[in-house]
């Protein structure tokens, strides 16, 4: 099975959007031979941005929607087959800046999509702008002095508007990141996927987060709505990966 294209990768060298390129390619790989997926049903979304150019490089379906616009392309997509396994990128401009709403409603109708937001925290297309994920202080052409705006936080957003499958990971480590894209792909229902994606040249983070993530303990009640909020809103020096939540409720395309 080839999922490679001959496009030419015009990400900057070392941009870890590769890396998450290559995890969702090898989760591919592994779901097709593990008889979990059938390629043909499978369609690979994205919205504008650099993470958006993902869906040059993939040898599936796939479909690039306006700006921030991705969530709802995708919605229309499994409501017009609710066969199809949809899996969508976004980026943090992508989907919590430009398209917010079509995330909140999505996630709140548990829509039987894959979100996995690139979480780069800068607008990196366009030169490095603050976004709503960008922490207070961020530099950049938009925000020369620093931001002054305390980030949002997009794992505690979806779990509150009702998202059945909440987790995070770093794009970094690729078996962590195919492990959780797999998880995410199988399961029935919205499943939002934070990946942190350190921007190399606009927001270098890889310093900090090669050193500071932890995973969540295995036995961690993946079912306790309040546990997961308690855990996501939690402040310390290492940052928490892994499924934070996961639960079963009927689907919008099931409801419809
Ligand atoms: C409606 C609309 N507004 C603005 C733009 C300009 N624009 C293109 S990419 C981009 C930033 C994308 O940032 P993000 O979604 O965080 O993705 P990244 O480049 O960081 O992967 C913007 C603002 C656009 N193409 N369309």
């Amino acid at each position: 099975m080839e999922l490679s294209t001959k496009a030419k990768i015009t990400w900057c060298p070392g941009c870890p959007n590769a890396t998450i390129l290559v995890a969702y390619r090898n989760a591919i790989t592994e779901l097709v031979n593990e008889g979990k997926l059938n390629v043909e049903n499978l369609v690979s979304a994205a919205g504008i941005g650099c993470h958006g150019k993902i869906t040059d490089y993939l040898n599936t379906n796939t479909f690039e929607a306006l700006h921030g616009r991705v969530v709802s392309s995708a919605t229309g997509i499994k409501m017009a087959n609710p066969n199809l396994n949809v899996v969508t990128f976004t980026g943090d401009g992508d989907s919590l800046s430009e398209g917010f709403t079509h995330l909140l409603h999505a996630a709140e109708r548990n829509v039987g999509i894959s979100v996995f937001l690139h979480n780069n925290e800068t607008f990196a297309l366009t030169t490095g702008q603050a976004t709503f994920l960008s922490p207070k202080g961020f530099k950049g052409p938009s925000t020369p002095a620093g931001s002054v705006d305390e980030p949002m936080n997009p794992l505690h957003i979806m779990l509150a508007m009702g998202a059945t499958f909440v987790a995070r990971t770093y794009a970094l480590n690729i078996p962590g990141t195919k492990n959780i894209m797999k998880a995410a792909m199988q399961h029935k229902g919205f499943a939002f996927v934070e990946i942190i994606q350190p921007c190399i040249t606009y927001f270098d983070t890889r310093e900090h987060y090669n050193s500071s993530t932890e995973w969540l303990p295995e036995d961690f009640p993946r079912t306790d709505l309040s546990a997961a909020i308690n855990k996501v809103r939690e402040i310390k020096e290492k940052t928490t990966l892994g499924i934070f939540y996961q639960v079963q409720k009927p689907t919008f395309e099931e409801k419809i």
